[in-house]
């Protein structure tokens, strides 16, 4: 008989903020079955039961090696019934029926392929896919309506769903740099989302902004926008204040100034010889490959040429500096992690937290913070590096 694989203390923590979740696991095989379980729950738009099976995949992410019998999960939390079911068939068999035809039903591909385009949610997809389209060069050939976001998302889809590689995003990082030195001298920018927590790729690239000196930030977002449009960088843009009142997870109160706190989804357009390395030649007083014919408003045709530069997915958050550990922690992720600190600070602690403010409900009033570190002190956790929170 193997001994069961010692559960590390923190793996019996039920809250995924309270562990420890690196990048690279030991359960591969089980995680992506039950994410595509959780992902498939969400498509249909059950978000208990995506959260559960995400919960459980994390929970196996923890674990110092690979689970071999049903035995090694005991005393292990976040394993629902249907999980659990999962894990046994998998163990067995190799493999889960339930997963298998999910992964080939026509909804799951349609839905997944509909809300992979850009500017396109569940609601939409599914609207779609009633209608009949299971693909964005359907949605192309279709006289639906599209959005700006979405005639974005159609255009550059092939650019979009390949990638984005970590050279790519320090060469984007690079250009927003500059943007801001522009307009802004001494704002600082940091690199979040999925690269902060040592992804090597990912669907876009997450950058905070912010200015040492509290107000400076003011207008800041347009002005980087302007710059960013005069230089010829931008295919698409669009820039909001903050979802916060709206937010069903914010706090129950919010801070005077959040007014101040502006966010931009756009999309890039990245020059290949900066993001690859290795300069190619540049045609003479044009682009490279002669992609001219790219240029957003044209005909709503998926574009295949893309010799000279890559369509990439950009956000920009700006944050007053009193809210930046705020900001850093809210836009760092995982998206799982984040659901996980925010019930935690209610269920536990009573408290609120979002990406600008924590809000003790019980001393009525806002614990400051100007570092991650502190929140995850004024929260009652152990510190847990941004390596650490790909739950
Ligand atoms: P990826 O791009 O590599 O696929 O992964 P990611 O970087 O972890 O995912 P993301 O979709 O880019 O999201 C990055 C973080 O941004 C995520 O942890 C949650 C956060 N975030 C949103 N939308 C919003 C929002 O509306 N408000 C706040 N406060 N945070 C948000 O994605
Ligand atoms: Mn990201
Ligand atoms: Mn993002």
């Amino acid at each position: 008989l193997t001994p069961s694989p010692v559960i590390p203390k923190s793996s019996a923590k039920s809250y995924a903020c309270q562990r420890r979740t690196p990048l690279k696991h030991h359960n591969l095989l089980l995680t992506e079955a039950l994410e595509l379980l959780s992902e498939n729950a969400e498509l249909g738009e059950n978000e208990g039961r995506s959260v559960a099976f995400r919960r459980a995949a994390a929970i196996l992410k923890t674990l110092p090696q690979a689970v071999q019998r049903m035995e090694d999960l005991q005393g292990l939390p976040c394993l629902g019934d249907h999980s659990l079911r999962v894990i046994k068939e998998m163990l067995e068999y190799g493999s889960s029926q339930e997963v298998e035809s999910t992964r080939h039903s026509e909804q799951y591909q349609a839905l997944k392929a509909l809300t992979g385009i850009f500017g396109v949610g569940v609601k939409t997809a599914e609207r779609w896919f009633r209608g009949g389209l299971r693909c964005p060069s359907d949605v192309a050939k279709s006289e639906e309506r599209l959005n700006s976001a979405q005639q974005a998302g159609v255009l550059y889809h092939e650019d979009l769903s390949q990638r984005v590689s970590r050279a790519e995003a320090d060469a984007i990082g690079q250009i927003v740099e500059r943007a801001v030195q522009e307009v802004l001298p001494g704002a600082q920018i940091t690199l979040t989302g999925g690269f902060r927590r040592g992804k090597e790729t990912g669907h876009d690239v997450d950058f905070l902004i912010t200015h040492p000196e509290e107000g400076k930030e003011e207008g800041l977002m347009p002005k980087v926008i302007q710059w960013l449009e005069t230089q010829g960088v931008l295919l698409y843009q669009k820039t909001t204040r903050n979802s916060y009142l709206e937010s069903k997870d914010g706090p129950s109160r919010p801070p005077h100034n959040m007014d101040r706190f502006e966010r931009c989804f756009s999309i890039f357009k990245l020059d290949r010889s900066t993001g690859e390395g290795g300069p190619l030649a540049q045609a003479p007083g044009g682009e490279v490959g002669g992609c001219e014919g790219r240029a957003p408003g044209s005909e709503l045709e998926p574009q295949h040429c893309s010799t000279g530069w890559k369509a990439v997915r950009v956000d920009l958050v700006v944050s007053p500096y009193s809210q930046f550990g705020f900001a850093l922690l809210g836009w760092t992720g995982s998206k799982l992690f984040e659901r996980e600190l925010r019930r935690w600070a209610g269920k536990e602690k009573n408290m609120s937290l979002s990406s600008h403010a924590l809000y003790d409900n019980s001393q009525r009033r806002y614990l400051r913070a100007s570092t991650e570190e502190e929140i995850f002190s004024h929260l009652g956790l152990e510190y847990i590096p941004p390596c650490d929170r790909n739950a």
